[in-house]
C-alpha cells in the first residue's frame, strides 16, 4: 500500500502551474445588465424555479460582474499562476448568431478582468463555453441543431479577436458529457430535455465538430500571430471494476469509453471509440432502426477533429465502481443502455455534501495512467477538482485532506509514471451557484454569505493551505 507520507519531499516540477476556476453563470450575476441577453440558465431558473434547490438562481450570485477586482485580489494573495474563468456568450453577443453585433459593455467587462489579472501576474485561462447557451439559439434546438456550429465558431472568433493578444490558453468546451447527457438526456441541467439516446448523440456530434472547426481556425489564423494554445475539457470520472472479474473490468473500460472516450477519442485518436460505434449501431438495429442513432463523421471531419487539442483538460472529482447491468433496467433507447454499466460506490469512500462526490484519491492516479496509456501521454491540465461542503464553516479539514491526498497521487503519477501533467486547478475560488443544487453545495476555498449584500469573500482554512502548497511547491504538513 502506498503511503502519502512518501511524497512530502517531492517538489512540483518547474513550470508546473497552479490555478483556481469559476464559470460565468455561476459567479457573475448581472444577468440582464449592460445589454446582456438571456441564456438557458437564466430562462430555466426564472421559468421553473422549482427545478433548483431552494428555488434560487444566479441573478446576483457572487456579483463578480461588479466585484472582479476583489476576486483578482483574492487570487493574487493566494498566489495562483492562472485563473480559469468562462465568458458569457450572451454578454458579448446578445443576439448570439453569426454576424451579429458585439455588445461593447460586455466586451469591456472581460477586457477589464483580463487586464486586472495580467497586472497582478495571473494568466487568464478562458473557457469559451461553460453551459450557458443563448436562449435565442435554444429556441431553435440549441446543440441539437447543427447551425449552432457556425454560430459558436463566430462567437469564439470574436473572442480571439478581442482578447487573443492577452489570452494564451483557450478551452473550447467545458465537459461535453454534461452539456449533452445532462442537458439533453437526463434533464439534470438546462435545457432540461429527455431525448434519450438520440438528442444527446446529436448534441455530442455538434459539440465535437464545433470544437474541431474552431481549433483549425485558431491554428491557422490566430496562432501564428497570437501564439496561444487551445484545447478541450472532459468530465473525467474514473471507474474501478466492482470486483476483479473480467466482466467488471470490461464494464469499467466501457464506462470510460462511453463517458468521455466518446469525445476524447475523436480528438486524440480519430472517430468515436470502436466499442461505442459497435454497440450503438447494433442496438439501433435491434430496435428496428434503419439508421443508427449514432451520427457518423465524414472522412474530412475525422481528419479535421483528429489532433485538435494542444492539451487535454481534465475535470476530475471522483470515481465510481462499474459492473454490467440488466439491459431492461435502463430506459430504451438511452445512452445508459448503450453503455450498459451500473455504477455504485465503495462503502469505505468518504462522501461529500454533493451526492455524487466521494473522495477516492487512487482513482485520480489511475485515471492519469489510463489517459497516458490510451492517448499516448498527452499534455494534461487538471482544469477542475474540488470538494463540496454544505455549511458555513471556515475551517474545512475535509477539503484540505481531499486536496492534499489528490495532489499526492498527482505527484506519484508525475514522478513514478512520467504522466505529462502541467497544471492543476481547484474548483472553486469561492462558493457559487452550483446549478440545480443552488447554493446548497459549497465548493469554495473562500466562503460567501449569499444573504450578505456585500457578498464579502472570507478565506477558509483550505485557502491558506493551498497558498502554502503553492509558495513552497510541496505538500509539507503544517
Ligand atoms: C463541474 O462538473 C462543473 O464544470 C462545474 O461547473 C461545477 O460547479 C463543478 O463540477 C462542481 O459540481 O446530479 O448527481 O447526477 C463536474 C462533474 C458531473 C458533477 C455531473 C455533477 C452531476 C451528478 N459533474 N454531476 S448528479
Amino acid at each position: 500500500q502506498y503511503s502519502y507520507g512518501d511524497v512530502s519531499q517531492r517538489v512540483f516540477p518547474e513550470g508546473f502551474k497552479f490555478g483556481v476556476a469559476t464559470a460565468a453563470y455561476q459567479i457573475e450575476g448581472a444577468w440582464n445588465e449592460d445589454g446582456k441577453s438571456e441564456n438557458i440558465w437564466d430562462h430555466a431558473t426564472h421559468e421553473n424555479p422549482e427545478w433548483i434547490d431552494g428555488k434560487t438562481n444566479a441573478d446576483v450570485t457572487c456579483d463578480s460582474y461588479h466585484k472582479f477586482k476583489e476576486d483578482v485580489k483574492l487570487m493574487k494573495d493566494l498566489g495562483v499562476n492562472f485563473y480559469r474563468f468562462s465568458i458569457s456568450w450572451t454578454r458579448v453577443l446578445p443576439d448570439a448568431v453569426e454576424g451579429s453585433k458585439l455588445n461593447e459593455k460586455g466586451v469591456a467587462y472581460y477586457n477589464n478582468l483580463i487586464d486586472e489579472l495580467i497586472a497582478n501576474g495571473i494568466e487568464p485561462y478562458v473557457t469559451i463555453f461553460h453551459w450557458d447557451t443563448p436562449q435565442s439559439l435554444e429556441t431553435h434546438g440549441g446543440w441539437l441543431n447543427d447551425t449552432i456550429i457556425d454560430n459558436y465558431v463566430y462567437y469564439a472568433r470574436q473572442l480571439f479577436i478581442s482578447y487573443g493578444d492577452r489570452v494564451k490558453k483557450w478551452i473550447t468546451f467545458n465537459e461535453p458529457q454534461q452539456i449533452c447527457e445532462q442537458g439533453y438526456e437526463t434533464a439534470q441541467k438546462a435545457p432540461f430535455l429527455k431525448l434519450h439516446g438520440v438528442g444527446d448523440y446529436q448534441c455530442f456530434h455538434n459539440v465535437v465538430r464545433a470544437h474541431g472547426k474552431i481549433y483549425r481556425i485558431y491554428d491557422k489564423e490566430f496562432r501564428p500571430v497570437q501564439g496561444g494554445e487551445i484545447g478541450i475539457t472532459a468530465d473525467a470520472v474514473y471507474a474501478f471494476p466492482k470486483t476483479n472479474s473480467v466482466s467488471d473490468q470490461m464494464a469499467a473500460e466501457q464506462f470510460i469509453e462511453f463517458y468521455y472516450g466518446w469525445f476524447i477519442h475523436p480528438i486524440m485518436i480519430g472517430n468515436y471509440p470502436p466499442i461505442v460505434i459497435e454497440r450503438v449501431d447494433e442496438l439501433s438495429k435491434q430496435e428496428g432502426r434503419v439508421t443508427s442513432r449514432l451520427p457518423k463523421f465524414t472522412e474530412e471531419e475525422i481528419d479535421m477533429i483528429k489532433g485538435s487539442s494542444d492539451f487535454l483538460g481534465l475535470n476530475h472529482y471522483t470515481t465510481i465502481l462499474a459492473t454490467f447491468g440488466d439491459p431492461d433496467s435502463f430506459p430504451n433507447p438511452s445512452h445508459d443502455r448503450d453503455c450498459g454499466v451500473l455504477t455504485s460506490r465503495d462503502p469505505s469512500w468518504k462522501p461529500s455534501a454533493a451526492p455524487w462526490l466521494y473522495e477516492v484519491p487512487t482513482g485520480f492516479y489511475h485515471l492519469l495512467l489510463w489517459i497516458k496509456e490510451h492517448y499516448n501521454n498527452p499534455r494534461v491540465i487538471i482544469t477542475e477538482t474540488g470538494w463540496a461542503g454544505s455549511g458555513e464553516e471556515l475551517d474545512d479539514p475535509d477539503r484540505v485532506q481531499y486536496i492534499r491526498n489528490y495532489l499526492s497521487e498527482l505527484l506519484k503519477a508525475i514522478y513514478d509514471d512520467g504522466c505529462n501533467v502541467i497544471g492543476y486547478t481547484i474548483w472553486s475560488l469561492m462558493d457559487n451557484f452550483e446549478w440545480t443544487y443552488g447554493y446548497t453545495n459549497k465548493f469554495g476555498l473562500t466562503y460567501i454569505d449569499f444573504e450578505d449584500p456585500n457578498r464579502t469573500r472570507i478565506p477558509r482554512t483550505s485557502y491558506k493551505v493551498y497558498q502554502k502548497i503553492i509558495s513552497t511547491r510541496r505538500l509539507i504538513s503544517d
